[in-house]
């Protein structure tokens, strides 16, 4: 018996003293993305938006001196994918706060597991309504739809004012998407538009004859599409294919030079509202696309540039978290840690790549400047780039 409650000591001691030596070496930061699945093709211009900040920040000095340490968990395409990452993270690698995860789909499923462990998460893409509202430990640095869809659509009407009827088309079976697409709608009829047709797909369709032929049956002058990426880039090819001939719109599932594999020449024109600019002048943005351009030779996209933000404004909290608090992480109660953390990230403001951005109470994020881009494909229709119009 004694020596049973011996042992239990010594091995609690040890765990403790090995955890603090961990988190004395580097700070563990979990990220919950998208690395396989079709959804990837957004994840992954995350997960080298993370990667970056993580070098950038441990080269400028990390937390006070400690390095971060970027924990990554593969979430796949799903809910499902995105709680056993989130779960993984929070149990097992005992990190101290997540960004993630992918899509707003996800984070409606996996936040709530953070929520009710008191872990703060950042979204670095969730834009659908609601996101700040599933608990007190969620935030995100991505605006929501409401305000950034909106630019498309002013962009679209100011370059053709001749525009009077609009088809609107949305992924049925993803958050963001039923989200934006009821932005879009609203903007549309905002506009004194006339929104002829509500065409509705799954984002694992690769056939829409149905909802291309609703479209030219309707003779729209604008399409809007707000579905992820794969589903996204066949809709507007197969829209090309037969016939449209009009101006598109695409919502953030389409934001990724990985679609232009998809709809190859056809992707050419489409315009997308942007979060993000790679001429946003602050150092810690010319930083990013330094790093970048030496990379990829060419500039972020807003999903690396998100994600980047998101690891950023962790990195920056915790730096208060030690000056509120006068100690080092290292030496703090996880839990404090994450409380502590929490709090932090919602007050006072970041200087990001982004622009000056702030979260509120509630999470959610503030942001001042929003663009809009134009997809320019190159001859050979395979490349080509996100033009920024305005
Ligand atoms: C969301 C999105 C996705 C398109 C981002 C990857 O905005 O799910 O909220």
């Amino acid at each position: 018996m004694k020596r049973a409650v011996f042992f239990f000591a010594v091995s609690l001691t040890f765990a403790g003293t090995a955890y603090a030596e961990n988190v004395a070496a580097a700070i563990p930061i979990g990220t919950a993305l998208a690395q396989t699945s079709n959804v990837a093709l957004l994840g992954e211009e995350e997960v080298t938006g993370a990667k970056i900040a993580e070098k950038y920040f441990n080269a400028h000095g990390g937390v006070n001196g400690t390095p971060i340490k970027l924990v990554f968990q593969d979430t796949g395409g799903d809910e499902a994918g995105a709680i056993n990452a989130f779960s993984n993270l929070i149990n097992r690698d005992k990190v101290v706060g997540i960004v993630g995860p992918t899509l707003s789909q996800q984070a409606f499923g996996a936040d709530p597991v953070a929520n009710r462990a008191k872990v703060p998460v950042i979204g670095p893409s969730n834009t659908a309504k609601g996101i700040p509202q599933i608990g007190e430990y969620v935030g995100r640095v991505s605006a929501p739809v409401a305000i950034v869809a909106p630019y498309a659509v002013k962009e679209a009407l100011a370059e053709n004012p001749r525009i009077k009827s609009v088809a609107a088309l949305y992924a049925q079976n993803d958050a963001f998407s039923t989200s934006e697409s009821k932005t879009f709608q609203e903007t549309v009829h905002n506009r004194g538009l006339k929104l002829v047709t509500v065409q509705k797909f799954m984002t694992t369709d690769t056939d829409f004859t149905t909802q291309v032929t609703a479209v030219l049956g309707a003779k729209v002058d604008l399409v809007i599409i707000s579905g992820l990426s794969a589903d996204g880039g066949n809709l507007v090819k197969q829209l090309r294919q037969l016939g449209y001939k009009g101006v598109i719109i695409g919502g953030n599932g389409l934001n990724t030079a990985n679609i232009f594999p998809v709809c190859g020449k056809y992707c050419e024109g489409i315009l997308v509202a942007q979060a993000y600019s790679p001429g946003a002048a602050n150092p810690v943005n010319a930083a990013l696309v330094k790093e970048y351009r030496a990379l990829y030779k060419k500039d972020p996209p807003q999903f690396t540039a998100q994600t980047f933000t998101a690891v950023q404004v962790m990195v920056e909290a915790l730096k208060k978290v030690e000056a509120a608090t006068r100690q080092k992480i290292a030496r703090m109660d996880l839990a404090r840690v994450r409380q502590e953390l929490n709090k932090a990230l919602r007050t006072g403001s970041y200087l990001t790549p982004l622009g000056r951005i702030s979260l509120d109470k509630e999470g959610e994020v503030h942001q001042e400047s929003f663009y809009v881009a134009r997809i320019k494909m190159d001859p050979n229709g395979k490349t080509g780039k996100y033009v920024y119009v305005r």
